[in-house]
């Protein structure tokens, strides 16, 4: 069975979406998800100009060897465009197995090793009153599971929160939320470290006491602090006994999670923004972290996250795979026959996309009382409505950034 077509899609219903699709010369088609917020179009590049001439005539069911070669062939290894070009591939071709085997890809990893997967949903507020509805609202769509996020005093928009500026730029649906924002320069947000520091751990304790203790809470750090002030951070936190805490210093220092880790055990998680197992190296040996983040989009595909997976295993380590609105349908899906096959499944973020996105891209996962299940139509279950696609041409949009008080640029 020969790669004979190989398209990407540029498609922006509700946000931008990168898929390839790969045809066969039998006829079978397969999607992969490409997504890389804010630089979609370098990946659009890659993939076009450099690795789609490669796969014409390859056999298509060689998945690993074709991982490898265009691994290793670049020379250029690693790198968050690269990574998730080869994920694109990797996504396609095991779709395009599970239909010619007439299986959903969970069966192909090994089958399922539970009956659905826990997802956690966003909720967010400015201020607590907010922030309550939010997570009332999440509980009545069935999450058992929930991300905890909410303004700070004094700083006027920050990571996490819904804002009505979201609201109009997606006509109206409830995204909880979607930090790109469409427009020819990315927005500027402000941050303070110390007021976050004092804020956080009183939102923690007003949701216990209004929610209990069994309700399983999350929160995102987004790569703001230094190591010491995510240790005190997990200090803070450890009497409301969070799910985990989340990025809470920048990624690429491995280390930094030593100093973290011997002053908290409120349980963290790392890695949306790594590409492959070496950026894990270190903090799943030394048993630094308790989940990995990473999204099969940006990590080289099914089969290089499962090799990530499987040797965070060894060490307990569980999954907590990346499920923001910026992974599409396709990645989506990717993740759930991933998490339903492996041992260490976690918990599965899931956000939701908007109704013009869930009509470009045809699904058969469920979502019921809590849990996602990938379906079981052959391959992924994903299918990319071209018609509908073509609809949305590409939509300048960037994620913000940040600036501190005196105007340094800082992490976020
Ligand atoms: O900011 O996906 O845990 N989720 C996150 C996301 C990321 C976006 C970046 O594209 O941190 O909201
Ligand atoms: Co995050």
């Amino acid at each position: 069975m020969i790669i004979d077509r190989a398209e990407v899609i540029v498609t922006s219903p509700d946000r931008n979406f990168v898929t390839l699709k790969l045809t066969t010369d039998e006829g079978l088609t397969g999607l992969g998800d490409a997504t890389l917020n804010g630089r979609e179009l370098a990946v659009v590049a890659y993939l076009k100009d450099h690795v789609v001439p490669l796969l014409l005539g390859r056999d298509a069911h060689r998945i690993e060897d074709t991982w490898q070669f265009l691994y290793r062939s670049a020379y250029w290894r690693r790198g968050p465009v690269t990574m998730a070009a080869i994920a694109a591939v990797d996504m396609a071709l095991w779709d395009i197995k599970g239909k010619a085997a007439g299986m959903p890809v969970y069966q192909l990893l090994g089958g399922a090793s539970r009956n659905g997967l826990l997802a956690y949903g966003h909720a967010s507020g400015k201020d607590n009153e907010a922030l309550f509805d939010s997570i009332r609202s999440h509980q009545e769509q069935g999450y058992k599971a929930i991300r905890v996020q909410t303004g700070v005093p004094g700083l006027k928009s920050i990571y996490g929160i819904a804002s009505n500026a979201t609201y109009e730029a997606m006509e109206g649906v409830r995204y909880d939320h979607e930090p790109a924002q469409r427009g020819a320069l990315p927005n500027e947000e402000d941050w303070d470290t110390r007021s976050y520091l004092r804020h956080v751990p009183t939102v923690f304790e007003a949701v216990r006491n209004e929610f209990g203790p069994e309700l399983p809470l999350l929160h995102d750090a987004h790569h703001r602090l230094t190591p010491i002030q995510a240790a005190k951070l997990g200090k803070s936190l450890e009497p409301y006994d969070l799910f985990w805490l989340e990025d809470v210093s920048p990624a690429e220092n491995q280390e930094a999670l030593r100093l973290v880790r011997q002053h908290t055990t409120t349980p963290l998680a790392i890695g949306e923004i790594f590409n492959t197992v070496w950026d894990y190296q270190q903090i799943i040996r030394e048993q630094l972290i308790d989940y990995v983040r990473s999204a099969v989009t940006h990590t080289g595909g099914i089969s290089h996250l499962k090799k990530v997976l499987d040797y965070a295993s060894q060490y307990q380590i569980k999954s907590g795979m990346h499920g923001p609105t910026d992974i599409s349908p396709v990645g989506m899906a990717a993740a759930m026959h991933l998490g339903l096959s492996i041992h260490n499944f976690g918990i599965q973020e899931y956000m939701q996309h908007g109704a013009k996105t869930d009509r470009v891209f045809q699904q058969s996962f469920t979502w019921e009382g809590g849990f996602l299940h990938p379906g079981d139509r052959p391959g992924l279950g994903v299918e990319l409505d071209t018609d509908e696609a073509g609809k949305y041409p590409y939509v300048q949009a960037y994620l913000p950034y940040n600036r501190l008080a005196d105007g340094t640029v800082h992490d976020w």
